[in-house]
């Protein structure tokens, strides 16, 4: 039986001891993108936390072969072809394409559980295929890692961890009671019982939320709250690099 922890950011991920998977989770907006831009045929989504390290590595690869995604504050970065819009992840745009990503705080997560066994990402969009890949598997330790928002708590990536949670409980047969092993798990789950009918009305009230509403994001935040739509599991094929079948 496995055992589920939530961290909420990557500070909070202790430094001793590893899980046997890594889930880390950016709802707004990092890993809806990676979901959406594998499913839409990028050839992998490569993350970076330094952004002159990603400019270094993706110089090496054909232009036309190579996207640089760049995101700091909600902002597309300078120079950089795209920002974190999920929306703008096309078949047409991405299709074929080696997506080179870094954001404020989503890659920082991967980044932290990246040297785990195994590593998924997941946000609402692509939860259930998350959790029917993890039901498959049965990593006996489960680590659900949030991104937060430069070190702090956020709404939308703890009801996420609790949509995971509550969906393990339901597709495994097994009691939260028994799945649930720090208090930020049982918090989560609490999150999402309350809030699941209204999820977009959650992302709204979440601070990152309104720092993207005052950005003109809305349809992002439409989008990044959508239960269940994308039917793929980005995992890590080595460090720092997400593809769809490694
Ligand atoms: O913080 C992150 O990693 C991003 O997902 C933030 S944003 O939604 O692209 O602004």
């Amino acid at each position: 039986m496995s055992q589920v922890f939530v961290y909420h950011t990557p500070e909070l991920v202790p430094d001793a001891g590893r899980p046997d998977c890594a889930v880390v989770v950016d709802v707004l907006r990092a890993t809806t993108t990676m979901a959406t831009a594998l499913q839409a045929g990028a050839e992998a989504v490569q993350v970076f936390s330094d952004l002159q390290q990603l400019l270094d590595v993706s110089a090496t690869w054909p232009d036309s072969k190579r996207l640089r995604v760049g995101e700091r504050g909600g902002r597309v970065v300078e120079g950089f072809d795209m920002g974190n819009s999920p929306l703008d992840c096309t078949p047409a745009c991405v299709g074929g394409k080696r997506l080179f990503m870094s954001t404020t705080n989503g890659t920082r997560s991967l980044a932290r559980v990246q040297a785990s066994p195994a590593v998924v990402t997941a946000a609402l969009v692509n939860r259930q295929a998350v959790v029917d890949w993890l039901v498959a598997r049965r990593p006996a330790v489960i680590w659900i890692v949030g991104s937060g928002w430069e070190g702090s708590y956020s709404l939308e990536d703890t009801v996420c961890a609790g949509a995971i949670l509550a969906s393990l409980e339901t597709t495994w047969g097994i009691p939260a009671s028994e799945l649930t092993a720090n208090d930020e798990a049982v918090a989560a789950l609490a999150l999402f019982q309350q809030a699941h009918t209204n999820l977009l009305q959650l992302l709204h009230q979440a601070s990152h939320g309104r720092r993207l509403l005052g950005l003109g994001y809305d349809a992002d935040l439409k989008y990044c709250a959508q239960l269940d739509s994308i039917p793929v599991v980005p995992q890590q094929r080595e460090p720092g690099v997400l593809v769809l079948n490694p």
